[in-house]
């Protein structure tokens, strides 16, 4: 009897669990940021992007480590809002997931403007809640 009920209790803890899941909680206070550019910034193709992080640590995708989690880069697309919230990022031209534990990219850019956001990733990929997104900045390739 007193073996089902702790079955049982795990099992509640399961669900209720579940049912919260939003995304892996992010430390308090847990920040990223674009390091070497700055909004407005000018410049040259390739252009190096070099991610901070503070308050949490880089962990690769599928490791699943409380505090942690991967690095995307939101190109090009509207700023990270309650659609994105608990979902998958997805994986194509407008958002590129660092699941290796990358610190920095190095991108071949068009000439014109770009819009860089570093938004981080739980193990599977969903955001972190509450999400844990750069500013957007906003870059010129000349
Ligand atoms: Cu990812």
């Amino acid at each position: 009897m007193r073996r089902i009920s702790a079955a049982t209790a795990a099992l509640f803890t399961l669900i209720s669990t579940a049912a919260l899941a939003q995304g892996t909680p992010s430390p308090d206070g847990a920040e990223v940021y674009i390091v070497n550019l700055d909004d407005g910034a000018a410049v040259q193709s390739p252009v190096t992007i070099v991610f901070g992080m503070r308050g949490m640590g880089v962990a690769p995708a599928g490791v699943e480590m409380e505090g942690t989690g991967h690095h995307h880069l939101f190109l090009n697309r509207a700023p990270f809002g309650e659609a994105d919230a608990a979902v998958n990022i997805p994986a194509d031209d407008n958002h590129i997931h660092f699941g290796g534990g990358q610190t920095e990219v190095t991108l071949e850019l068009p000439a014109g403007e770009h819009t860089l956001q570093l938004v981080t990733g739980d193990h599977n990929h969903i955001p972190h809640d509450p999400p844990v997104v750069s500013e957007v900045i906003t870059i010129t390739v000349e």
